[in-house]
């Protein structure tokens, strides 16, 4: 007999807390629908609650609890009221993304029919493309500090550092990727006319993994103008490759492009498996809507259909997508989708249909 999956169910803060129960709803059965024998460990902490309690976000064995874990299910983090947004990020998810090597972080962008599109005259199909951000290092550092703090002098420096092993290795993700796909397109997000060192450098590795790759079509692009064009040609993009923080950023546009960012998951990879995988919700703790049950659990759900994916169920992913297209198509709605539905209403109803 094979041992059941083993899954940390983190909510985190704010919104996390209201869309995990969802999140757990739908995995839950579409393991009873396809047979997976899955079991969550609920975890309070990586919270500003236990920060609140504790002083610091996560206890000190953190990294042995969560180790012979098969993946991390992730609700949100952050309570700036309580704790600043740099000391709960940097205690938590980021430490999870480092220490256990997630250098991948997936985020598919999708315009769905049944949802209002921004963006004057996109159907369902016109927007389909996957960000793929790289996760450990880049712009992301704790590398620097402050000379002459608090006089006129004051001097910040804040390092950015790219690896040949880390840049390396998620542009050959994504080459597999885009190689994988019909179109195979893949367009490198860098600024390399002002940020002169290491963006060139970045467009030159691009090149020297995509030698491998020749069926790939590359587009090396200014973040500044790839931005614009998420927003005024999305049909451009099949896969697009981004440093830490240019990927963190498109991966809130793009969703918003598609009507909301409340339907955006993602996938942070470790792809050899010597760690667990974390899958959360693009969007964090949202404090403004917190409490209402009003937020929509679709990212979230959708993010534990990638986690079902990635650890051998295929068939369960698709069922679940296949249901949240339903609901998006025939309702019910969230408030962010113009609707009136709460978040458990949603939750149920892709757990019927998923069912079916
Ligand atoms: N569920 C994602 C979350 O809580 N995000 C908070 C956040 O600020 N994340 C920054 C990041 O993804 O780098």
């Amino acid at each position: 007999m094979s041992q059941p999956l083993k899954v940390a169910a983190i909510p985190g803060d704010g919104i996390g807390k209201e869309v995990m129960p969802e999140g757990l709803r739908v995995v839950r059965a579409a393991a009873k629908r396809f047979n997976i024998d899955i079991q969550f460990e609920p975890i309070d902490w990586a919270s500003c609650d236990y920060y609140e309690k504790t002083g610091q976000m996560m206890p000190d064995d953190w990294k042995d609890q969560l180790s012979p874990m098969d993946a991390v299910f992730f609700g949100a983090v952050g309570w700036p009221a309580k704790v600043p947004d740099h000391i709960s990020l940097w205690g938590s998810l980021l430490k999870f993304r480092r220490e256990f090597d997630q250098y991948i972080n997936l985020r598919p962008v999708r315009l769905f029919d049944g949802v209002p599109c921004p963006l004057a005259g996109r159907k369902a199909g016109d927007i389909d493309y996957l960000v793929v951000r790289e996760n450990t290092e880049g712009e992301y550092t704790n590398l620097g500090g402050i000379m002459y703090a608090g006089t006129d002098r004051e001097i910040v420096i804040q390092e950015s550092v790219y690896s040949r092993f880390g840049a390396d290795r998620v542009l050959k993700y994504a080459f597999e990727l885009a190689n994988a796909r019909n179109r195979k397109h893949l367009t490198v997000a860098t600024k390399s006319n002002g940020i002169a060192i290491s963006m060139p450098w970045w467009d030159g590795r691009a090149d020297a993994v995509g030698r491998d790759y020749p069926a790939v079509t590359v587009d090396k692009q200014h973040i500044d103008i790839l931005s614009a064009r998420f927003v005024l040609q999305p049909g451009r993009f099949d896969v697009v490759v981004a440093s830490n923080l240019f990927g963190d950023i498109l991966s809130d546009l793009g969703p918003a492009t598609t009507g909301t960012i409340g339907l955006a998951p993602s996938a942070n990879l470790n792809p050899e498996r010597k760690f667990p995988s974390l899958f959360e919700p693009v969007h964090g703790s949202a404090p403004d809507i917190y409490g209402q049950g009003i937020a929509n659990p679709i990212a979230m759900i959708w993010s534990g259909a990638l986690m079902l994916d990635f650890l051998g169920h295929r068939d369960a992913h698709d069922a679940i997508l296949q249901a949240i297209e339903t609901v998006l198509k025939q309702g019910p709605h969230t408030p962010d989708l113009g609707g009136q539905a709460t978040t458990e209403a949603l939750g149920r109803a892709i757990e019927q249909l998923v069912l079916a």
